[in-house]
C-alpha cells in the first residue's frame, strides 16, 4: 500500500500527502454528510458543547468534535475511517494494533477569520522532552482529508522529532501566529489526504476564508495484548459504548473501538 520511502518520509519529516486518495463519489458523499451535520450544529443548535469556537466565543465555529455522537452521527463518516485509502495507510505507518482516538471535522468559519497559534497537539507551548518525541515517531497517525482544496494546515517539517529551536520558542512565546522558520503550507486538492505526526509544530490559518470541509481523524497504536484493561476507562464519549453504534461498525473498525473501550 505504501512504499518504503513514504514510510521513511513519515518518520523523518512527520507527514506524507496521498494525492487523489478519495474518489469523486467519496467526496460527494462526505460533503453531503458534513452539510447535514453543519445544519444541525449551526441552524438547529445541536452539539454546541462539542464545537471548536473562534476566540472561545460561541458565535462562530471552525470545527466539530465527537462527530459520532448520536445527535449528529452520519454513518458515511464512520465508514470513512475504514476507507482503505485511510485505514490501510494508517496500518502501513504504525501497524495493525490500533485504537480509535478522535474523529472531528475542520470547516471554514462563517464570520471571523480562522488563525490558530503554532503548537504541538500534546503541548500548546511546544515543550516536549526529546525522549518523548522520539517515542512517538510511530505511535499514532493524524490526518486531514480535504473535501475542498485546502491550504490551511501550516507545519514545520521534521519538528516532531526534536525539541524547539530558540527561534521557534520565541515565536510561540511572543508572536504565536507569526511566520515560523522553515514553515511549509500543506497544499491539498479535494480528495488529497495528509497523514501526519501530531507532535509536528503546526497551526491552522485560512487567510482567504476559502470554503473548508476536511476530515480530521486520529488513531493510536493500542496497548499490547497482555496489557490489562484500564479499570477507569472510559467515562467520556459514552455513546461509543452504544450497541447500535458498535453493531453498525465496519468489521475492520471493531478492534479500534474495542481497544478504546478497554483502554480509554
Ligand atoms: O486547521 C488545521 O488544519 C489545524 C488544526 C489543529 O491544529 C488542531 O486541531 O490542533
Amino acid at each position: 500500500m505504501l512504499t518504503r520511502s513514504e514510510i521513511d518520509a513519515f518518520v523523518e519529516n512527520g507527514y506524507i500527502v496521498r494525492r487523489g486518495a478519495l474518489s469523486q463519489t467519496d467526496i460527494r458523499t462526505y460533503r453531503s454528510a458534513i452539510d447535514r451535520i453543519l445544519h444541525k450544529c449551526r441552524v438547529e443548535g445541536l452539539h454546541a458543547d462539542h464545537l471548536r469556537y473562534i476566540d472561545g466565543e460561541r458565535d462562530d465555529t471552525w470545527g466539530v468534535n465527537n462527530i459520532f455522537h448520536p445527535s449528529i452521527r452520519e454513518q458515511a463518516l464512520v465508514d470513512a475511517l475504514a476507507h482503505p485509502q485511510i485505514l490501510d495507510v494508517i496500518e502501513a505507518l504504525i501497524g495493525q494494533r490500533l485504537k480509535y482516538h478522535l474523529c472531528t471535522l475542520l470547516v471554514s468559519s462563517e464570520r471571523k477569520p480562522y488563525h490558530i497559534n503554532w503548537h504541538r497537539d500534546s503541548a500548546p507551548d511546544g515543550e516536549v522532552p526529546l525522549e518523548t518525541l522520539r517515542s512517538r515517531l510511530r505511535s499514532h497517525v493524524q490526518l486531514n482529508g480535504a473535501l475542498y482544496d485546502d491550504e490551511t494546515l501550516y507545519i514545520v517539517p521534521g519538528s516532531h522529532q526534536r525539541e524547539l529551536t530558540d527561534a521557534e520558542r520565541i515565536v510561540i512565546q511572543q508572536t504565536p501566529k507569526a511566520a515560523m522558520p522553515n514553515q511549509f503550507v500543506v497544499k491539498l486538492k479535494a480528495g488529497d489526504i495528509v497523514f501526519y505526526n501530531s507532535s509536528l509544530l503546526h497551526k491552522g490559518y485560512n487567510p482567504t476564508d476559502s470554503k473548508r470541509q476536511t476530515l480530521h481523524y486520529a488513531v493510536l497504536t493500542a496497548p499490547s495484548e497482555g496489557e490489562p484493561p484500564n479499570p477507569e476507562s472510559p467515562t467520556s464519549q459514552e455513546w461509543l459504548n452504544d450497541p447500535i453504534f458498535l453493531g453498525n461498525l465496519p468489521e475492520r473498525l471493531k478492534p479500534l473501538f474495542d481497544n478504546w473501550l478497554k483502554h480509554g
